[in-house]
């Protein structure tokens, strides 16, 4: 059944670098999502290896930590329509040569760990990585004159 969801966004330090920080937020915007949080984090290692608990035994972990801190990551909450999955689609496959054409890992990168986004992948993690990363007073509440197309009957 559809609901409204919130997902936890990074934008990852190659896509600051490329300067495509706008792109991907705007792919976002023009979806439908609405950014109910959205701020600067520097991750240390102590949020990454809690962030990337899955990974921290992989080969490349320390290579993913130095990567995630090169710059400030834009870090933002979007609302929306089932949006855990419909974020992740957008964002497509975690291999960018593997991902699907059209979506932003595959428009825009080629490699990992530079794969420009984060996105949670469960409504589970989403709860988690919303919490990881913001305070209850960083995320708003408020109406948008577009919700009626977006949210309501598009009528
Ligand atoms: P996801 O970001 O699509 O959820 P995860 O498996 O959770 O994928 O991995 C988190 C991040 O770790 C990836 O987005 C990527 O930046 C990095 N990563 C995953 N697998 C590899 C790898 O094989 N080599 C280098 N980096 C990787
Ligand atoms: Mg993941």
């Amino acid at each position: 059944m559809s609901e409204v969801q919130k997902t936890l966004v990074l934008i990852k330090p190659d896509a600051m670098q490329r300067d495509l920080l706008g792109e991907v937020l705007g792919r976002f915007e023009r979806k439908g999502l609405k950014i109910v949080g959205l701020k600067f984090i520097h991750l240390t290692d102590a949020l990454l290896e809690e962030h990337y608990a899955h990974l921290t035994e992989k080969p490349f972990f320390a290579d993913l930590k130095k990567f995630m801190q090169q710059t400030p990551v834009a870090a933002m909450v979007l609302e929306g329509w089932d949006c855990i999955d419909e974020v992740r689609k957008l964002v497509g496959s975690t291999n960018p040569r593997a991902a699907d054409a059209g979506t932003i890992r595959a428009d825009l990168s080629m490699n990992m760990p530079s794969n420009i986004v984060h996105a949670s992948d469960s409504p589970e993690n989403a709860a988690i990585e919303i919490k990881r990363f913001f305070q209850d007073d960083e995320i708003y509440s408020y109406e948008k004159i577009t919700d009626r197309y977006i949210f309501g009957e598009g009528v």
